[in-house]
C-alpha cells in the first residue's frame, strides 16, 4: 500500500483518521500503544523523531504533525474530490484555518489542559494559567463563531477536510465538557460536520 498511517486510539491521530475516511483514501493502518511505549520505540522514532502520532508515509514521504498531514492529504487527494481548494485564495483560507486550529486554538487548549486535567501532575499545575487558557479558548471560539455566521462551512461554499480537521479538534473540547452554549454558529456547523457519512462511520466504530 502506498500510504501508511500510524495512529493510536483516542489521540490526535483521530483527526487524520477522519480526514482519510472523508477522502476515501485506502491506507495501511499501523496501531501504536502509547502506554506500552510503542511511540518511543527506535523503529518508530526513525520515522517520526518526535515519537508522536499521527504520522503518514506516502510513497516514502514522511509527514508528521496533524495540521501538515491534513494539508498534504488535502492537496494530494482532496482537490479532485472537491474536498480541498485548488491553489489560490481559497487554498490560503484553508491553510489559515488548519494552522489556526493547531497553533492558536491548540495553544489555548494546551494551557488549559496542562493546568487543569487529571492526567497532568498536580505539582506542575498553575490555576491562573489554566483559567487564562480557558478564557483564550473562549476568545478563539468567538472568532470561529463570527466567521461561521451566515456560512455553511469554513472555506468557500462547500464542505472540505478543513471542516473535518477543526470539527475533530472541537470534538475534544466537547469531550472535555467545555461550554459551547454561547457559540450558536459553531454548534450548527458542528452538527452539519457530524452528519457526514465518514464521521458517522468512524464514530459508530466501523472501520477500526
Ligand atoms: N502537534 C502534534 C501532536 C501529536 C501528539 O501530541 N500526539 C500524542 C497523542 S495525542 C502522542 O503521540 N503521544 C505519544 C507519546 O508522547 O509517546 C500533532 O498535531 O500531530
Amino acid at each position: 500500500m502506498s500510504l501508511i498511517f500510524y495512529y493510536a486510539p483516542m489521540s490526535t491521530a483521530a483527526i487524520t483518521e477522519l480526514v482519510l475516511e472523508e477522502l476515501g483514501v485506502p491506507c495501511e493502518k499501523v496501531k501504536l500503544d502509547i502506554s506500552k511505549g510503542e511511540t518511543k520505540a527506535p523503529a518508530f522514532l526513525a520515522i517520526n523523531p518526535n515519537g508522536k502520532v499521527p504520522c503518514v508515509v506516502h510513497h516514502g514521504t514522511i509527514v508528521w504533525e496533524s495540521a501538515a498531514i491534513t494539508m498534504y492529504l488535502g492537496e494530494t487527494f482532496g482537490v479532485e474530490r472537491n474536498l480541498y481548494p485548488a491553489t489560490g485564495p481559497l487554498r490560503g483560507e484553508a491553510m489559515k484555518w488548519v494552522v489556526w486550529t493547531n497553533v492558536t486554538l491548540g495553544d489555548a487548549v494546551a494551557r488549559f489542559t496542562r493546568n487543569t486535567m487529571d492526567w497532568y501532575p498536580d505539582d506542575e499545575k498553575n490555576a491562573k494559567a489554566g483559567e487564562a487558557g480557558k478564557l483564550e479558548i473562549g476568545a478563539c471560539l468567538r472568532i470561529l463563531d463570527q466567521h461561521l455566521e451566515g456560512k455553511q462551512f469554513l472555506v468557500g461554499d462547500t464542505y472540505s477536510v478543513v471542516d473535518t480537521h477543526l470539527n475533530s479538534f472541537a470534538d475534544w473540547l466537547r469531550h472535555m465538557k467545555l461550554d459551547f452554549a454561547a457559540y450558536p454558529h459553531v454548534n450548527a456547523w458542528g452538527a452539519r460536520c457530524c452528519e457526514r457519512p465518514a464521521y458517522k462511520k468512524l464514530m459508530s466504530g466501523e472501520g477500526q
